[in-house]
């Protein structure tokens, strides 16, 4: 691959205790083309392979009583600063996924796609010792609710950025004019074969061909989003 061409793929990579759950979702799909693209490269990183003493110890009980275990400083410390040591830039942004974070949305995502690398933090248990959060650059969550990891918010924010790789979508429109390009605005109704389903009709407009009238049709018909 010419080295230009390598210099401009995005370089994801993902610090988690179970890799193994982004293996179907990373190369299925348009994730995979990408890959086969040479337009991004995802980098698994096992934390378990950071853990201390014998039985790899990534997790402790929480000073101050409380259920459940948290994740220990070191293990995650080490982690992001051997993925720092395998990154391109010297200061590759790092992201910790926390339901305390900012929320994730489509500007967030247009702004990492810009990045030529991030490092993904996924977190597990009730959650991080916070002395970590001194060693990353942005916490990010996708939503107000608690999972049992940080691996499926990795996942969406790799799937919402990665299609905004310039050539990763098809047509190199297609990221600009879509839902969210304008906040508070979703795309238009979409329809396609059969003309007639069921008895329900594709709008005449849609197949007259005066694209000065679709378009204007798809604008009035923009859905909006549900405050
Ligand atoms: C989450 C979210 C989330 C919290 C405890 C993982 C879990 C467990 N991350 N957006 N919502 N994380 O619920 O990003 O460690």
């Amino acid at each position: 691959m010419s080295p230009a061409r390598d210099q401009n793929k995005m370089k994801i990579q993902i610090i988690s205790l179970f890799p193994q759950m982004f293996e179907k979702v990373l190369n299925a799909s348009m994730l995979w083309k990408a890959q086969k693209a040479g337009l991004v490269e995802y980098k698994l990183i096992n934390l378990r392979d950071f853990g201390l003493g014998p039985r790899k110890q990534v997790d402790d009980a929480p000073y101050g009583g409380g259920d459940g275990m948290v994740l220990r400083p070191e293990p995650l410390v080490a982690a992001i600063e051997a993925a720092k040591l395998k990154a391109k830039s010297q200061k590759p942004k790092v992201v910790l996924m926390s339901p305390s974070g900012v929320m994730f949305d489509q500007a967030k995502a247009r702004e990492l796609a810009k990045l030529d690398e991030m490092i993904l933090v996924c977190g597990r248990y009730e959650g991080y010792d916070e002395r970590v959060s001194e060693f990353v650059d942005e916490q990010v969550s996708i939503g107000n609710y608690v999972l049992t990891g940080g691996e499926l918010p990795a996942m969406v924010v790799i799937d919402a950025v990665t299609r905004l790789i310039p050539g990763v979508l098809g047509g190199e429109t297609s990221a600009l004019n879509e839902s969210f390009s304008q906040p508070s605005v979703l795309e238009h109704p979409h329809y396609t074969r059969p003309e007639e389903f069921r008895g329900l009709k594709v709008p005449e407009v849609l197949l007259s061909g005066d694209h000065a009238k679709i378009s204007n049709w798809r604008r009035q018909n923009q859905k909006r989003l549900q405050k």
